[in-house]
């Protein structure tokens, strides 16, 4: 399917009367630490990061335009220029260790792919609101997820030329970003180690993303992409990529990106790698509708484990389901677009609910037991609407 270019493509110069050049913030906004435009309709803000309304997918097509695409970031967007960009190969698992600049890697053959980018803690809020038990962290709802066409050069690639070595086991990708602090704790740089395995199998090099130069929110110019994995995984500003004989860490994969809590073992469960099954309706939260009008009520479904194969949606709060109708491509690595035509028939509170299941039989359940920081949100979410007099 050809990308369906946008009206709405982001212009990301430096803001007027902005920041000082040599200022690491560049042309992010002092609040948010965000770049681009962060117009109500489209974004929630929350905190240094911004939430995508999925009401905002109505009539788009099946790419997120980098207008609209959410934002997750540790601190701050960085300027980072291309043309004396680096990336910086090292590590006990590289025979020939080196440098790359931007023209080598955009040299080089690429590929182009339609992945999802999703975060760990999309949904997070749901912990509280549907299952009464808070989770610490930002309160995503469940726009902290988007598709789009990414383009660049197979990790695989870029190693081989490297001389990976075959004992060579973990990779772990380091941001341009600034130290990430919680809690007075300096925890460094963003990082976070791969198997060598996955490193090899699927990973991109991005530096386009929906047929323009990365925006600099999303990693401009060159970040991982991890088809399949949670968000954090796809590093964005990579600087340089460690490749080990021995296996690497990182506060993401001891401290944060697991699972803790009584569901859990002692210690936290392992480090989080892939998504679960998830869906979500193109409405606003709590949307205002009308007694006896048809509506085509969209939404989409999407999983790290594959395909989505089905899709059931109850319009009454979970007491009668339907399958729906799967709409266009239904890439493994992307989402699937469905439609219901709803009439609703009096006026009240109702809730919408959609139940996805993927190619490996993975369903959404009905609750998801609890973890102390609010990962992988993937019950059934029941969607408020309200019906009023048409
Ligand atoms: N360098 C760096 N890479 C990063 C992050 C970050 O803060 N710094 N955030 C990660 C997380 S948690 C997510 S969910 C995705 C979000 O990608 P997006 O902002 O392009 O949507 O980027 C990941 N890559
Ligand atoms: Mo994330």
């Amino acid at each position: 399917m050809p990308y369906e270019k946008s009206r709405h493509e982001t212009t990301y110069r430096r803001r007027a009367g902005g920041i000082a050049e040599d200022d690491p913030a560049g042309g992010a906004r002092p609040s948010s630490g965000i770049v681009k435009p962060l117009p109500p309709e489209l974004f929630a803000e929350l905190e240094t990061n911004a939430e995508m309304r999925w009401e905002a997918m109505r009539e788009v097509g099946f790419h997120v335009p980098n207008d609209r695409f959410f934002v997750r970031n540790h601190t701050r967007t960085p300027i980072v220029d291309a043309s004396s960009w680096r990336l910086r190969l090292h590590g006990t698992g590289l025979a020939s260790p080196r440098d790359l600049g931007h023209r080598e890697l955009l040299a080089l053959p690429s590929v182009t792919r339609d992945v999802a980018i999703e975060c760990a803690g999309n949904g997070r809020s749901l912990f509280a609101s549907q299952q009464h038990r808070p989770a610490t962290g930002t309160p995503w709802g469940l726009g902290g997820v988007g598709v789009a066409r990414w383009r660049g050069v197979p990790l695989a690639t870029v190693l081989e030329r490297a001389g990976i070595t075959p004992d060579a086991v973990d990779v772990m990708a380091r941001g341009l970003d600034p130290a990430y602090v919680a809690d007075g704790v300096d925890h460094g740089r963003v990082r976070r180690p791969i198997p060598v395995s996955k490193a090899m199998r699927d990973v991109l090099l991005a530096y386009e993303m929906n047929g323009e130069p990365l925006p600099p929110d999303h990693g401009h110019p060159v970040r991982l992409v991890v088809p399949g994995w949670i968000g954090l995984a796809s590093i964005k500003w990579v600087g340089d990529i460690e490749v080990s004989t021995s296996p690497l860490s990182s506060p993401w994969n001891t401290v944060l990106y697991r699972m803790f809590g009584d569901a859990y073992p002692p210690g936290g469960g392992p480090p989080l790698t892939a998504r679960g099954v998830r869906s979500a309706f193109e409405l606003p939260w709590g949307a205002v509708l009308s007694a006896g009008r048809p509506y085509v009520l969209r939404g989409r479904s999407w999983s790290g484990g594959g395909r989505i194969a089905d899709v059931e949606v109850s319009l009454d709060g979970g007491v009668s389901w339907q399958r729906v109708a799967l709409r266009g491509p239904d890439t493994a690595t992307a989402w699937t677009r469905w439609q219901v035509v709803w009439r609703p028939p009096r006026t009240g509170p109702y809730l919408l609910l959609a139940r996805a299941t993927d190619e490996t039989g993975a369903v959404q359940p009905d609750h998801t037991p609890h973890n102390d920081l609010g990962y992988l949100f993937d019950a059934v979410v029941r969607h408020p609407v309200t019906v009023v007099d048409g």
